[in-house]
């Protein structure tokens, strides 16, 4: 199969000329996945086109007031799109049904790999839903509505870590700006997914606070979640834990262990400086990026590990000093 990278232009016709849409989200989805999917099907449907959205796995909850009012449609599935997936594996239980079906992909990510035979990226775009939105302007006026700017907007806040990351660029806040015309409640969108947090949460954040570890005059610090504090919460609520230890000032390399099923330990770091986490994983056959890569222990104890790692980070340390 060739791709190719297409135009909002050509996307746009593409869109039109279609019809009976099945638009397929990531599995394990987030904002920026989830709220493609139902802003693009809303637009498909104002297009007068029939339109579902779908998922491999279960969608949060916090989710919910996207889909408000969105009830799946009855029609034969003719034209597969993917929004905000980088890889046709990432479709999880849906790439073997559909991954040789997508007929157009549109994503963010740099390392897409092509999956789809037509394809819009912006590899710049700081979340897939900019790129939606660019789309469903460049598809005529009087499309897009309130409803589907809130979906975008979910898209771009919750990629862009609420436009704190590099990657929310001056164009982020201007299409943020004018989704912000259609007048959803942004604040609440906002709380949601950035303040608010299950009381479960809350209790294992305690825990992560107070057995913290120090290492190095405080450039480095170490915690672990054992099986049973990680099943305290569900998954969503586990997410963003490995980035706790690096909040605090002066911590370079912040690393979270978590126990698996098995009893083998999984690191995952995160580095605040120039320290390459993914080298120092990548010596325990783990890998990732430069500021955020993991690395798994098995058959030894959480002190042995704890002891591997933390001499190959006082390393990287010492090579930086
Ligand atoms: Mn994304």
């Amino acid at each position: 199969m060739t791709s190719e990278r297409i135009d909002f232009g050509k996307a746009a016709e593409f869109l039109r000329g279609h019809d009976n849409y099945i638009i397929i989200s990531h599995a394990n989805p987030d904002g920026d996945t989830i709220g493609c999917a139902t802003g693009l099907c809303r637009a498909l449907r104002k297009l007068g086109k029939k339109a579902n959205n779908i998922c491999a796995d279960e969608i949060s909850k916090r989710f919910d007031f996207l889909r408000e009012g969105m009830e799946p449609q009855e029609f034969d599935p003719q034209t597969y799109i993917t929004v905000d997936v980088a890889d046709r594996k990432l479709l999880g239980d849906f790439d073997k049904l559909y991954g040789d079906r997508i007929a157009f992909a549109v994503d963010h990510h740099v390392s897409h790999v092509d999956f789809a035979p037509l394809l819009l990226i912006e590899p710049k775009a700081a979340a897939a839903a900019q790129t939606v939105y660019k789309l469903i302007k460049e598809l005529g006026p009087g499309i897009m509505d309130m409803k589907i700017a809130e979906c975008l907007y979910t898209g771009i806040s919750t990629d862009s870590g609420c436009f704190k990351y590099s990657c929310a660029t001056a164009e982020t806040h201007r299409i943020a700006a004018e989704l912000l015309e259609y007048g959803f409640d942004h604040a609440q969108i906002d709380y949601v997914f950035f303040d608010m947090k299950t009381k479960a949460r809350i209790a294992l954040e305690e825990k992560i606070y107070r057995d913290i570890e120090f290492f190095f005059d405080g450039r480095c610090a170490v915690v672990a979640l054992t099986k049973e504090q990680l099943e305290s919460v569900d998954s969503e609520d586990s997410n963003g834990l490995s980035a706790i230890p690096r909040m605090i000032e002066g911590v370079e390399v912040g690393v979270v262990f978590k126990q698996r099923g098995n009893g083998s330990w999984k690191a995952s770091l995160r580095s605040n400086s120039h320290i390459d986490v993914q080298k120092i994983c990548g010596a325990f056959g783990g890998g990732g990026h430069v500021k955020a890569a993991g690395c798994s222990f098995s058959g030894v104890s959480l002190d042995e590990a704890k002891k591997q790692l933390t001499e190959e980070i006082r390393k990287a340390l010492e090579w930086t000093e």
